[in-house]
């Protein structure tokens, strides 16, 4: 039998099992479009992948993403699915930009006031033409259990011009520079102490890294 096949029989079981414990009040109206049938059977199937969005939110994975940690596979298809291996391969040690100010907790907007915990910080460009088609890799690490989880994304639409320093953010808000994140991820379940190491990139230019703790306890306020 395939991995698919039994990742397909646990999601599978995992939701009828989410089903029954519903009981009665589970709504009958249709699934979003978009789900499979066995999604459309047991649920509403938000992003397509073929797993309910009760079981993603027990499975850990995003009901808004079909390839959660982004590594190109589907998170039916992914035996690991919040664990993507680092694809940033980048020769270049010319150094183009700066990363700073990382921030995953006491987050503040731009007039200073208090906002939901997230993964932010501020991107810089110290060369003299504008900068885009970033991508990210970042890990989350559970400092107790040492447990880990991978995330990759391009990030469509940040750019950066010459001399500019410009705040990137990692959250569900949809502003502009905000980019989606995993709502299950160990960043708003893991109750432990985190460290977050973070890898920007842009072809042609030294990736920059950056590390930051996150302290026990939930994050503040979720991910919206
Ligand atoms: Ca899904
Ligand atoms: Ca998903
Ligand atoms: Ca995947």
């Amino acid at each position: 039998m395939s991995k698919k096949m039994y990742t397909f029989i646990f999601v599978t079981i995992l939701s009828a099992l989410l089903l029954a414990a519903c009981g009665s009040s589970t709504p009958s109206s249709a699934p979003a479009s978009g789900g499979n049938d066995s999604a459309a059977a047991n649920g509403s199937d938000t992003d397509g992948d073929g797993i309910p969005d009760s079981a993603e939110k027990v499975l850990g994975t995003d009901p808004k993403t079909a390839d959660t940690d982004g590594d190109g596979q589907n998170d039916l298809d992914d035996q690991n699915p919040m664990m993507a291996d680092n694809p940033i391969q980048e020769s270049s040690t010319t150094q183009g930009f700066t990363i700073s100010g990382l921030l995953v907790e006491n987050n503040e907007d731009g007039n200073g006031a208090g906002v939901p915990d997230h993964l932010e910080f501020k991107v810089t460009n110290t060369g003299t033409a504008d900068l885009t088609n970033f991508d990210i890799y970042y890990t989350i690490t559970d400092k107790d259990t040492g447990a880990v989880q991978g995330y990759y994304r391009t990030l469509p639409g940040f750019t950066v011009k010459p001399s500019e320093t410009k705040d990137i953010h990692f959250d569900n808000t949809g502003q502009p520079n905000h980019f989606s994140v995993n709502p299950n991820s160990a960043f708003y379940t893991d109750q432990n102490g985190l460290t977050l190491k973070v890898t920007l990139h842009t072809t042609g230019l030294a990736p920059q890294t950056g590390s930051v703790d996150k302290d026990p306890g939930g994050a503040e306020g979720g991910v919206e």
